[in-house]
């Protein structure tokens, strides 16, 4: 008796259920709530690991305006940085693009991705914004009537179960948003750009007042600004290494290499706080909902890291579907929902173009792949244009700014 009762999930009502506390589902948390609309968010870490989470850094002028509207970016107003500058560094050269002053003329905030995230968090909970951190979501149910179900693991083992009006899947790539769609239900496309990066973060201020990008023989490398301490680098890798193949020193050798340090001067270096290996991969869900789940971030779509688009994509779609639920909840208004997919899509597949561009620009083709020489040979010719083409020039720096 006493054992089914205490394995009996314990139930719990909302009218929104957003799994995941990422900038999608914490933009939408704090919408909602603004709104008026009862929502809880269930997020499977703890705060703690939250708030240390690096990724994405560089913020566009139109999630800013999205953040601002909403009065959430005092923090990236008091602590952000502006940021307008890119540098190749190729074969034929370095040349720089000061790209807030060409197309639509609008700089990148840098502002660390868990910073947001703490900012979004601390401002919804003070609001009293519910969220139930240690939370795993396993699987949302009946997302096809109107009274769809999230079932759900707390840290200590316990079954929970959330019954809601609409379900936000704000969970990710992984999430339980994405295993619990239907077969057939939605339609996944996908590319494996045959890429990875070796990710780093280093605690060691930035080594270039710009975006650094090296097209070298021996592979890509990056470097982006996070704050005055910590730079981030990527080192392109084999497929299938293993981060603990790149001690520091193979790191700064490396970077050192294919940023050119020689020729246009050496890198500041430091303690390397994060490796991790990404491999370059984009899929897109269409719809990005069935009955009455919803998608937004890197749940509806995957952007691989070369456009720093992905965080951009989770705010504004956060945005849009909160309209559309308080549209829905408050004011009987289904409109917004019913063209939430095709909104976000028509954004989403700027930013995949635009990011699938970048990738080809910056990757030097195997050797081994037969169609190598003419591939590199474009990559050379691209380049070319975008260090001579003013128009190029703006039409790059609109869609590097713009989502
Ligand atoms: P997130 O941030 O992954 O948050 C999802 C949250 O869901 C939780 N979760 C679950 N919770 C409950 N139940 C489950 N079953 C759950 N499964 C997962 C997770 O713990 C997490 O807290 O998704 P969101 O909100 O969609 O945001 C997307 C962005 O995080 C992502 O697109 C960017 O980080 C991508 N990205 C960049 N984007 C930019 O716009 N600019 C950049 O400069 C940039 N740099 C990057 C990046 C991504 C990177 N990696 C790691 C691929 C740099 C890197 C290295």
């Amino acid at each position: 008796m006493t054992e089914s009762r205490s394995s009996a999930a314990a139930e719990h009502t909302a009218d929104v259920v957003i799994l995941g506390a990422g900038p999608a589902g914490l933009v939408l948390a704090n919408l909602l709530r603004a709104g008026g609309v009862d929502c809880v968010v269930l997020e499977r870490a703890d705060r703690a690991h939250l708030a240390a989470r690096a990724r994405a850094g560089f913020l566009a002028a139109n999630t800013v305006r999205v953040l601002e509207r909403h009065g959430l970016a005092e923090g990236l107003r008091l602590r952000g940085r502006e940021h307008a500058s890119c540098e190749f560094r190729t074969e034929d050269g370095r040349f720089r693009l000061d790209y807030g002053g060409l197309g639509r003329q609008e700089p990148h905030t840098v502002y660390p991705q868990q910073d947001l995230v703490t900012d979004l968090l601390t401002r919804y909970l003070a609001d009293g914004g519910r969220v139930c951190f240690g939370t795993e979501a396993l699987a949302v149910q009946d997302a096809d009537s109107t009274r769809p179900t999230v079932t759900a693991r707390t840290a200590d083992g316990r079954p929970v179960t959330w019954r809601a009006r609409y379900v936000a899947g704000c969970d990710g790539r992984h999430g339980a948003a994405r295993r619990s769609l239907p077969p057939g239900a939605v339609r996944r496309y996908h590319r494996d750009h045959q890429v990875s990066w070796l990710g780093l973060l280093a605690e060691a201020p930035p080594s270039l007042d710009a975006v650094g990008y090296a097209v070298h023989e021996r592979g890509f490398a990056g470097h982006m600004a996070r704050t005055s301490e910590v730079t981030r680098y990527y080192l392109q890798c084999e497929r299938g290494s293993s981060a603990d193949a790149w001690p520091e020193e193979r790191i700064w050798d490396e970077l050192a290499i294919r940023l050119r340090s020689a020729d246009y001067g050496p890198l500041h270096q430091g303690p390397i706080i994060q490796r991790t290996v990404v491999d370059l991969e984009s899929d897109v869900l269409e719809p990005l909902c069935h009955g009455a789940l919803f998608l937004a971030g890197d749940a509806a779509s995957l952007l691989s890291p070369s456009a720093a688009k992905g965080a951009n994509l989770a705010v504004l779609e956060a945005e849009l579907l909160a309209d559309a639920l308080i549209d829905a909840l408050r004011h009987g208004d289904y409109a917004g929902l019913a063209h939430y997919s095709a909104r976000c899509l028509a954004h989403i597949w700027r930013a995949q173009e635009f990011s699938h561009w970048m990738i080809r620009l910056l990757h030097t083709a195997p050797e081994a792949h037969e169609a190598a020489s003419f591939d590199n040979s474009l990559r050379r010719s691209r380049l070319a244009s975008l260090r001579t083409s003013r128009s190029q020039q703006d039409w790059f720096a609109e869609q590097y700014v713009g989502v």
